[in-house]
């Protein structure tokens, strides 16, 4: 029996300069659904440093023409994108959710953020503010202002394949750079049917370029690339470290977004529904595949075995599955690589003394025998010195550390290398503003998980979870622009500064 053309899995190419290309080298790497490993989706092209270079070349010339397009003319095209966002949510959900496994709730979230953010953009694009400032001279006219930088190299992460991308993309375009795009290699349909969008709305050819492939290869050719002026990466500290060392040698201009320990503190005055909501969506949420991801819980020695019960009652009633069936919770993990990673860290917790209260272990039963699936896992009796209390985990593991009051509640929070995002639950204002005050981290929540991130708002976080850039918002607008200083001289002669300023 020969398979029919509509099932067979579709092949993309890269995308440069307004045209589409295989890799040079006519490799390609396969797309796979994490909830059914057999399962083919697409195919992709396997590129490598040739193809980054002809990708570069590309943005390289279409900049010098981008950058005169007025910016609310560049804004219009990102209304547009999100119009045609709007229209493809529910297809991009069901594509993310096939080729990453997060159950189709999230997905609509992801494009839903992707939405938000083209949106902000294409208003952004009419603001894009700079100064004006008196000058201690007189009859001259002082002023700075917003400037493209260049060709901007932006590397994506699997867990938010929509929204990530976007956070980067669109900024980058409305200041008035062009784009290479190296999306990761396990989720590159969302990223391949996102750049159709762009090309659909008027994009104009070379200004965006999307090259498939290897972290290794593709990835670090373009932070390695002469031509290249600024990287945007979201993904591991251990990536993230290797991208700026390369970065620096051409000196550019780098944003990273990298790994987080996030901790949810529960005090005893807490709401303990609300308390158990937040904590089940925000650690098993993404199958805890977050950045943001709740993958501590600081609970205070009073409400602590109440609390712990609850929590593990519930989490034995979420239902693992295929994201794309309504009825399922949590979805797989992404690859084989991130469930052993999992597997070695709940050992290594075991080990460290950590009891399991529920999972720790990969599902039985034949219909998730086939997918990346791990049950959704919390470790008590966990010590702020173990490794699970720690180190990164990105997966649906919860360790769980008791304390005895708001004071070292906060000083476990703060005690790893790691400051994305923090959650406090507690009904006293004094508890909530000294957390707001004490945590060090970029993002604290009040009575919120610690996921839930919102497009127009600053996003990033302290220590080695980045080096001080903050995406979304106003913020990310500084990262993908220069200040020009503009002084007007119109006094009709030479007026030295710091000289003639004398009345
Ligand atoms: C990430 O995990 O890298 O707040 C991003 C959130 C999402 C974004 C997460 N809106 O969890």
């Amino acid at each position: 029996m020969t398979v029919k053309e509509s099932e067979m899995p579709k092949q993309y190419q890269n995308f440069i300069n307004g045209r589409h290309f295989d890799a040079k080298s006519g490799k390609t790497f396969e797309n796979r659904n994490p909830a059914n490993w057999d399962e083919v989706l697409s195919t992709f092209p396997l590129s490598g440093k040739e193809d980054v270079d002809d990708a570069v070349n590309a943005a390289r010339k279409a900049f010098e023409t981008w950058r005169l397009v007025p910016a609310p003319s560049r804004g219009n095209i990102l209304k547009k994108v999100g119009d045609l966002l709007t229209a493809r949510k529910e297809d991009l959900a069901r594509t993310m959710t096939k080729e990453m496994g997060k159950v189709l709730l999230e997905t609509r979230g992801d494009v839903q953020e992707g939405i938000d953010t083209a949106y902000y953009a294409a208003s952004e694009a009419r603001r894009l503010f700079g100064h004006t400032v008196p000058s201690e001279l007189p009859n001259k006219f002082n002023m700075a202002m917003r400037m493209p930088i260049g060709v901007a190299g932006i590397i994506t992460p699997w867990n938010f394949p929509m929204a990530i991308p976007t956070w980067k993309i669109f900024p980058a375009l409305v200041c008035g750079n062009s784009v290479v795009f190296k999306p990761a290699s396990d989720t590159p349909e969302t990223a391949a049917k996102l750049v159709e969008i762009l090309i659909e709305t008027g994009v104009p050819e070379g200004v965006v370029n999307i090259v498939h492939g290897g972290g290794g290869s593709v990835g670090m050719a373009i932070v390695d690339h002469p031509s290249i002026d600024l990287i945007s990466f979201t993904g591991s500290s251990v990536v993230g470290k290797k991208i700026s060392e390369v970065a620096s040698k051409t000196l550019k201009r780098v944003s990273l977004e990298l790994g987080g320990k996030n901790a949810q503190i529960v005090m005893d005055d807490a709401r303990l529904d609300l308390a158990l909501e937040g904590v089940l969506w925000g650690a098993f949420g993404t199958t805890g595949q977050r950045c943001t991801a709740t993958s501590r819980l600081i609970v205070h020695e009073k409400v602590y075995d109440k609390f712990l019960s609850m929590l593990v009652d519930h989490t034995k009633k979420l239902r693992l599955g295929d994201g794309l069936k309504e009825t399922t919770d949590v979805g797989p993990l992404v690859n084989q690589g991130q469930v052993e990673t999992v597997e070695k860290y709940v050992r290594i917790g075991a080990d460290e003394g950590a009891k399991i209260l529920t999972g720790g272990k990969r599902p039985d039963g034949k219909e998730l025998s086939k997918g990346w699936f791990y049950e959704p896992t919390i470790l008590g009796g966990v010590t702020p010195s173990m490794r699970v209390a720690r180190e990164e985990i990105f997966g649906p593991v919860l360790s769980v550390i008791k304390v005895r009051n708001i004071t070292e509640a906060i000083d476990v929070t703060n005690g790893t290398n790691y400051g994305l995002s923090s959650s406090v639950y507690t009904q006293d204002l004094n508890n909530a503003y000294q957390a707001i005050r004490d945590i060090r981290a970029g993002i604290t929540y009040i009575n919120a998980p610690t996921i839930g991130a919102e497009a127009h708002m600053p996003f990033g976080g302290v220590k080695e979870t980045g080096n001080g850039h903050r995406e979304g918002g106003w913020t990310v607008y500084e990262f993908f622009s220069e200040w020009k200083t503009v002084y007007v001289d119109y006094s009709g002669k030479l007026q030295r500064a710091q000289i003639d300023t004398k009345e």
